[in-house]
């Protein structure tokens, strides 16, 4: 088991602000990909991939993680996933992944929705 996967097997989801918030605040600097009213995207400060970014939400209205999603935030959903495969595209031309790791089995360590993008090198199935 990795240090990252145990550092998330202690993290709960306590409702509380996360880092992301301060990121979206402009309280914490982040290397900025794009940015419009709905989405945040930043490149992760612990990559995993020579390029490997984060798509987040700027409200995160209960979407501490994906199975907390509400039917009302399809739309938000469907524009973090189509917002990241537009920048996708751009830094990682020849493909990419994209990844939600959901709760303590998916290896969440932050309790703000986001999308991994990953790519910039062959990736490998199945992913551990
Ligand atoms: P997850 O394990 O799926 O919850 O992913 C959380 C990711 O967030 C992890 O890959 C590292 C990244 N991360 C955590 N704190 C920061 C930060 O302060 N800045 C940036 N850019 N990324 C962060």
């Amino acid at each position: 088991t990795s240090d990252e996967v145990q550092k998330a097997q202690a993290v709960q989801d306590t409702g509380s602000p996360t880092i992301f918030d301060k990121i979206i605040a402009g309280e914490i600097p982040c290397n900025k990909v794009y940015e419009d009213e709905t989405a945040l995207v930043f490149h992760d400060v612990n990559p995993q991939a020579p390029v490997h970014f984060l798509v987040i939400p700027k409200q995160r209205a209960g979407l501490t993680q994906l199975s907390n999603a509400r039917a009302e935030q399809k739309d938000i959903l469907g524009h973090l996933l189509f917002v990241a495969a537009q920048e996708g595209q751009k830094l990682c031309p020849g493909g990419y992944r994209i990844v939600v790791n959901d709760g303590k089995d998916g290896a969440q360590s932050v309790y703000h929705l986001h999308l991994h993008v990953m790519g910039g090198r062959q990736m490998q199935w199945p992913p551990g």
